[in-house]
């Protein structure tokens, strides 16, 4: 076992419009919870665009040259991935972005390298490994679109998951901004974590892989949250 200082993780970066100075334009993003949570946990940082050329190829060099990846959320997953029709409900995509980072997710998997998809990533993940996604749920997964103020609910985990283990319990309470979630799982995958109330997937997991996580909630916005120091600290780890 090989102990890496300052891990590199990738951290899938958002495409939107932005605002900043003088300036109003399309920007390669990534909110700073992100970056934070990940430096106070001792890694570094490095934000990653989407790319066409992940789908030929690069996404394994990519993989390769970090010891992590980080997937944030962002906008629905283009519901085509899935074979279904956007539904009334979808908020609209970017499946520029979707291709880029099921490329890399599916190079991380095959690296077995850590990997923690938080929110819109984690049904990413389900996607990349055949699942499906329920179109829109009850409010209460985003009860304040925009904000995490007062967003929390509680999550029940199952006792010796991965999800238990790093959240520190079987109850966790999460920050919550989700207005889709899990239907069918995808194959590989482990559901270990529910929503209390409605029992929507709220963690899933490859128990065949050394820390592939997916997290509904929001721990880059709760600095109580073990869940990111945990991943960094998975990714200190090199595997022999
Ligand atoms: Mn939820």
């Amino acid at each position: 076992m090989v102990q890496i200082d300052h891990p590199l993780i990738a951290i899938t970066a958002y495409v939107e419009p932005a605002r900043w100075s003088l300036w109003d334009v399309e920007a390669a993003l990534v909110p700073q919870m992100f970056v934070e949570a990940v430096q106070a946990a001792g890694g570094i940082a490095l934000l990653v665009p989407p790319d066409a050329a992940f789908s030929e190829r690069a996404a394994e060099r990519l993989i390769d040259s970090v010891d992590g990846l980080l997937l944030t959320g962002g906008p629905d997953v283009d519901a085509s991935l899935y074979g279904a029709e956007p539904a009334a409900e979808h908020e609209g995509s970017r499946i520029e972005r979707d291709e880029s980072e099921m490329a890399l997710i599916k190079a991380t998997i095959e690296a077995d390298k850590p990997l923690l998809a938080v929110c819109r990533g984690m049904q990413l993940l389900n996607v990349v490994c055949g699942g499906n996604l329920v179109q829109d749920v009850p409010g209460f997964h985003r009860p304040n679109p925009g904000s995490f103020e007062g967003s929390e609910h509680e999550v029940r985990l199952s006792e010796g998951s991965l999800a238990a283990t790093v959240a520190g319990g079987t109850k966790h309470v999460g920050m919550q901004h989700h207005h889709q979630g899990i239907d069918r799982v995808g194959e590989g995958l482990e559901v270990t974590g529910w929503a209390v109330g409605d029992d929507l997937p709220e963690a899933v997991e490859m128990a065949d892989r050394r820390f592939v996580l997916g997290v509904q909630w929001h721990p880059e916005a709760d600095p109580d949250s073990p869940v990111i120091q945990a991943f960094v600290e998975a990714c200190s780890v090199e595997a022999v």
